[in-house]
């Protein structure tokens, strides 16, 4: 079965070490993570059931807190663009002491910063060295308080646990035993699969920009290759012509956000482009523009190549979006839905819009470069202000 991992944050001497002594027992053996020479680094845990992960070196200055939040992230980063399921996140221990409460407020807005990466992995607050048994109940408030003003940080928080990790000896006659680790346990055990499902989310959305750029330029690509095309061909009614493009732009889209060549969702856009619907709008938009004055002005040598251009932009934008759908984890049908969404949709009069933005500059002299460029500029415009 597959292992999780809890990452444990919190300043320096709260307890992470001796909570993960307690949980684990004292004997499990160790890996580190950081940068040669520094005192930043993170000591992997290689327990049962779950990893734990130790960060060390949140002093209380803020310099060395920094760079403690600058190690998690990078470490975090390199997970997620490796997507390697060892060194995922599944799980959040935050941990604040429960003997310096005032030290709350700043504690989690520091600490939250270092794992902005994990979105909505689950989040436990562990309120280490909880001796006192009255100040409990004050402790969770408080830290419910101070959650409660960061939505995204309230959103992901399951469990607040008070714990002691070793016994406490007040004095001769009292003194605290260990307490609610098991309880910990037992929460971590059961946010595992929630934990699992959200890595894997957070990791999807923090590659999604990269995808988004290597889908942008496949699209670019492809409409190079449609404008050399329609300009000494006969125009957008040569289906085949397109249609091979087409097909070759939904690969490699489909193989940039890991869609299978198979999906439904992949199908049902090839089909779209070979029975001819496709070819049916590039027909209707065709004769819309011949009439309109962008039409008139750009005559159809120029018209045809910036068509076939503006189609391969709707069916790469569209195909795009349905893939990203399934890459974050919707499902096929999802992508079919956001598909089919578009298609539904006033598809001609968005390709005569696309078309008099792309045509705007260009001249009945333009060459299939400068068309191309337009249609790329017009692509890289969009893609900017969706972000
Ligand atoms: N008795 C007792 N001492 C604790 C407990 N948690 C932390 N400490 C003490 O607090 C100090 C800092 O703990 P440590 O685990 O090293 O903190 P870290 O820097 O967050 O790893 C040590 O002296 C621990 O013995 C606890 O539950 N019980
Ligand atoms: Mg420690």
């Amino acid at each position: 079965m597959k292992k999780g991992n809890v990452l444990v944050i919190g300043n320096s001497g709260v307890g992470k070490s001796t909570l993960i002594n307690a949980v684990l027992g004292e004997d499990v053996a160790i890996t580190s993570w950081g940068d040669k020479g520094t005192t930043i680094k993170l000591d992997i845990y290689n327990g049962e059931p779950f990893n734990v992960i130790d960060t060390i070196g949140f002093e209380p200055s803020w310099i060395k807190s920094l760079k403690a939040i600058a190690a998690i992230k990078k470490w975090s980063h390199k997970s997620a663009k490796e997507e390697n399921e060892d060194t995922q996140i599944n799980v959040i221990w935050f941990c604040v002491d429960g003997t310096s409460r005032k030290l709350f407020p700043n504690a989690i807005k520091d600490l939250s910063r270092s794992i902005s990466m994990w979105k909505s992995v689950p989040i436990i607050v562990v309120i280490t060295k909880s001796y006192s048994v009255p100040e409990r109940t004050e402790n969770i408030e408080l830290v419910n308080k101070v959650f409660s003003q960061n939505k995204d940080l309230s959103k992901r928080l399951r469990k607040i646990i008070p714990v002691v990790a070793s016994p406490y000896i007040l004095n001769d006659t009292a003194s605290a035993p260990p307490e609610g680790i098991t309880e910990l346990i037992d929460a971590t055990n059961e946010l595992m699969p929630e934990g699992f499902k959200a890595a894997k989310n957070d990791i999807s959305r923090f590659n999604l920009g990269r995808k988004r750029a290597w889908a942008q330029g496949a699209i670019v690509a492809s409409v190079g290759s449609a404008v050399a095309k329609c300009f000494i061909n006969l125009g957008t009614s040569d289906s085949l012509v397109l249609s091979a493009i087409e097909n070759a732009l939904v690969d490699s889209l489909s193989k940039i956000y890991n869609v299978d060549k198979n999906s439904k969702v992949t199908q049902i856009i090839k089909n779209n482009i070979t029975n001819g619907t496709v070819n049916k709008i590039a027909k209707s938009a065709i004769s819309l523009i011949e009439k309109l004055p962008i039409g008139q002005k750009l005559g159809s040598t120029i018209i045809n190549p910036i068509i076939a251009a503006s189609v391969v932009i709707l069916i790469g934008e569209s195909a795009a979006m349905s893939f990203e759908k399934v890459y974050l984890g919707n499902g096929d049908n999802e992508g079919v839905e956001k598909f089919e969404e578009v298609f539904e949709s006033d598809v001609v009069s968005e390709i005569v819009e696309q078309v008099k933005i792309i045509g705007d500059n260009l001249t009945s002299e333009s060459s299939p470069k400068e068309i191309t460029q337009a249609a790329a500029n017009f692509v890289n415009s969009k893609k900017s202000k969706k972000q």
